[in-house]
């Protein structure tokens, strides 16, 4: 599957510069020329920031990963139930090492439930790896595997997997998206599926606001590291000079809104080249890059955004603290 963008051009201050939209070059370039900056946490996950990630789901200040793993082996028998009313396809939107979702496949296989999985994740070696592991755990269970990004293989299952479908996404990923890129991106679910069909998404919920904050604030410095990572991936294969020890990591909760937002602050005013675009950013002193949107929920904002989308939200899963939840929405209102 190939997916293909139209070349679109940017004028910045001096130069023209064609890239295209959704790589790396073209976000950073769009990014760093706006006032605020901002760089997309999407690409924090190269090799070296999907390690890092690894670590921060480890830590213990970060519960996201703990307490959806805790849902999961506490509901799988309700949802091997609901799964046992037809043949569903599992698709598992960011599937990644699947460490999560192997619960419920667990279950189900040991249960001798006929489902299809379909695992989809941007990385071709995560997927790979992950289809080739399930064989030899799993030898029965049909796996179809799709590396792209999520909008290209819902698509693509659309046209070519038709049955049940019961989405996955999991991990608290829609936190990332901003309200807006959330509505679209739930109302492109909506118009993909048919009627009936479920989607499961972990949502991280609002509570103490001290235990967010230090989620995002680790005393070993790992989600720094996370975020210095995207400034040296620039570096890398952007040919930027960014001096990693002249920005320092900051992250902040607002109890209202729900937002985790986490910046790179230049210490100093300076400047930055990047290679790629022959070209140097100024920052001044304590300019901020803003890098990641992590947003917390309350059960009445899911409910209203189901609404919005045209879901019918058929229940909340939780974890026994009540700091996350799993989701389950029903795809409702195709035939009027
Ligand atoms: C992947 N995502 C849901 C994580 C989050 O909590 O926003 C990424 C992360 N950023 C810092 N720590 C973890």
């Amino acid at each position: 599957m190939s997916t293909s963008y139209s070349i679109q051009t940017t004028v910045d201050n001096e130069n023209i510069v064609a890239f295209q939209p959704g790589t790396l070059a073209y976000d950073v370039l769009a990014g760093l020329i706006k006032y605020p900056k901002t760089l997309s946490s999407k690409y924090f996950y190269d090799a070296k920031g999907s390690k890092i990630f690894e670590q921060i789901m480890q830590l213990p200040e970060y519960y996201p990963t703990r307490c959806e793993a805790q849902i999961l082996e506490t509901h799988k028998q309700a949802l091997l139930e609901m799964c046992r009313k037809d043949y569903y396809h599992l698709v598992d939107l960011g599937a990644g090492d699947a460490a999560k979702t192997r619960i419920l496949i667990d279950h189900f296989y040991k249960n001798n439930l006929r489902f299809e999985y379909i695992p989809v994740d941007i990385s071709p070696s995560a997927v790979q790896e992950l289809t080739e592991n399930l064989h030899q755990a799993y030898p029965l269970l049909p796996v179809r595997s799709v590396a792209t990004d999520y909008f290209t293989a819902l698509q693509w299952i659309h046209s070519q997997v038709p049955g049940r479908k019961l989405v996955l996404f999991l991990g608290s990923n829609i936190g990332n998206f901003t309200t807006e890129e959330c509505k679209q991106f739930l109302s492109t679910i909506w118009q993909l599926l048919d009627e009936d069909d479920r989607l499961l998404t972990g949502f991280d919920l609002k509570k103490n606001a001290n235990v967010i904050r230090n989620a995002y604030n680790d005393s070993s410095g790992i989600t720094a590291e996370f975020n210095r990572n995207l400034l040296q991936r620039i570096n890398i294969e952007l040919g930027g000079n960014f001096n990693l020890d002249a920005f320092e990591f900051y992250a902040s909760y607002d109890p209202v809104s729900g937002f985790v937002k986490s910046y790179m602050i230049s210490t100093k005013a300076q400047q930055v080249y990047i290679e790629a675009f022959k070209r140097s950013f100024a920052f001044e002193a304590w300019e901020t890059i803003h890098m990641e949107n992590s947003r917390k929920f309350g059960i009445r904002e899911i409910e209203e955004l189901a609404l919005a989308c045209r879901y019918e939200v058929e229940t909340h899963l939780f974890d026994n603290q009540q700091y996350f939840t799993d989701s389950i929405w029903k795809v409702a209102g195709k035939n009027r």
